[in-house]
């Protein structure tokens, strides 16, 4: 290659012309918003002076002496979510009662009042540095709300939050997502706090600028407008986010998300293993069964939502058995389920297609690689040589270049003829669809109502011992 061809072709990989001639349409997500919607599955821990006092909401005048676990470790925690196939773990620094799970110089109720390591530890160091050893990235979960800081209330109150969200910012490592509970109670004396958001988000992304912000607003993702894991089968990446704030009365609107939405703010499920948030010993004998967690893995991730699944730690400082029991069930559940994709076995065709963006990388495996249809409405066909077995069908859009899709079908060919089989809304990053077996030779999806012409990175078929 001539010097300057070489040139010109590094410049096309810095402009990011992977995809030369493919426009985005409408609201796109960010590059780190991108990466974010592949991680789909983390963890969420809930722990704190509530692990040792049996309740979901601390006052903030519990003795700081409480927090007192025998065995804490933060290398269990990592490696368990490891081999649950998570991809990082958010854990609660600071919940309502104000309790920091590090030494904060902004508070006098800390680890650091505490007896556990002599008032010497720092569950964020140990936890962030698990996380590096194990490659999980690590999340923070701060509570504006603080029952325990005699400044809440006051306006002095939200610098001292952003000083206390310095402190976590920049002693640890990367920060991928930015946890902010919305909730706004009244401190001890009284009063509820005015939060300065702009401020906090301004601050979150001047030490981590790619850091996700979660709220009920976003703006980098947002809550899906309930807690038990479900997002909409419709399911917008995109919101009006003049209209809503945190403790927007509204929230169900969250499930689905707003069709025509102004920002990119897609759904996180957050959602727990067990009835509370935090550790109790009432529920050891409830965590979620097996079937419960895979209608919520279907119900998050399979309708374009990340998972956010809460295993709150113990007295102990570790996870319970039960609850890793359950997890590693969980794991294997999904990979043997989308062990092997049948979709290779058999010939696509679309419609049309857009330039190089050809049927063929709908069954390429890799979810980066695109057909583009020449028009909005349009159809793609699976064929087989041989009958196939199915019961799942994952599709998957390209949203780098837009939200495209508003409903589709889903036909099966049937003594002859192609019968409908489904009709649905939105694809979104990624949409798993469940059936009873289904034994053909072809099936075809037809997009039936689209914003744009659609972009799609794969279609998959797969058979799940139910
Ligand atoms: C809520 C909190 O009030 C709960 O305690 C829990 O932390 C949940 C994830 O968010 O707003
Ligand atoms: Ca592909």
């Amino acid at each position: 290659m001539k010097k300057n061809s070489s040139i010109l072709l590094l410049l096309l990989l810095l402009h990011g012309c992977s995809q030369p001639g493919l426009k985005p349409f409408g609201t796109v997500p960010s590059a780190s918003q991108l990466q974010w919607h592949e991680l789909e599955y983390y963890m969420f821990i809930h722990f704190g002076p509530n692990t040792f006092t049996n309740v979901e909401w601390g006052k903030g005048n519990e003795d700081p002496k409480i927090f007192y676990p025998t065995r804490l470790d933060c290398r269990q925690w990592a490696a368990t979510a490891k081999q649950a196939g998570m991809k990082g773990i958010i854990i609660t620094a600071k919940h309502h009662d104000g309790f920091c799970l590090w030494p904060s110089k902004f508070s006098t109720h800390t680890v650091r009042e505490s007896l556990w390591k002599n008032g010497q530890g720092d569950v964020l160091r140990e936890l962030s540095d698990a996380c590096r050893e194990y490659g999980l990235r690590f999340g923070v979960y701060l509570s504006p709300w603080d029952r325990n800081h005699p400044a809440y209330g006051t306006p002095e109150y939200n610098q001292i939050f952003v000083n206390m969200l310095e402190e976590v910012l920049t002693s640890y490592v990367d920060v991928f997502e930015q946890w902010f509970d919305g909730a706004n109670g009244e401190g001890p004396n009284g009063k509820k706090q005015v939060y300065d958001w702009p401020l906090f988000n301004n601050t979150v992304y001047k030490h981590q600028p790619d850091a996700i912000i979660f709220s009920d607003a976003g703006p980098g993702c947002r809550w899906v407008g309930n807690e038990n894991g479900f997002a909409g089968l419709t399911n917008w990446n995109t919101l009006n986010i003049e209209k809503v704030y945190p403790g927007y009365p509204d929230y169900h609107e969250l499930t689905e998300g707003h069709e025509d939405g102004t920002h990119w703010v897609p759904a996180e499920c957050d959602v727990s293993i067990r009835p509370g948030w935090f550790y109790s010993p009432d529920t050891d004998d409830k965590v979620k069964s097996l079937e419960e967690l895979v209608e919520i893995y279907y119900g998050s991730v399979g309708r374009g939502s990340n998972l956010l699944l809460n295993v709150p730690v113990d007295r102990r400082g570790l996870i319970p058995k039960p609850d890793s029991l359950r997890l590693m069930e969980l794991a294997e559940m999904i990979r043997s389920s989308f062990k092997e994709n049948l979709a290779e076995r058999g010939r696509v065709s679309a419609s049309s297609s857009s330039g190089i963006y050809k049927a063929n990388n709908l069954i390429d495996n890799n979810s980066r690689t695109y057909w583009v249809s020449a028009d909005a409405l349009s159809e793609i066909e699976l064929a087989f040589k041989e009958p196939v077995t199915f019961n799942r069908i994952v599709l998957q859009e390209g949203i780098e270049f837009g939200q495209r899709v508003k409903a589709f079908a889903v036909d099966v060919w049937k003594n002859d003829k192609y019968e409908e089989l489904d009709r649905q809304t939105t694809i979104g990053y990624k949409r798993i669809l469940r059936y009873t077996e289904i034994t053909t030779t072809k099936i075809r999806i037809r997009v039936v109502d689209a914003k744009a012409p659609p972009v799609l990175g794969e279609i998959q078929l797969f058979f799940v011992n139910d």
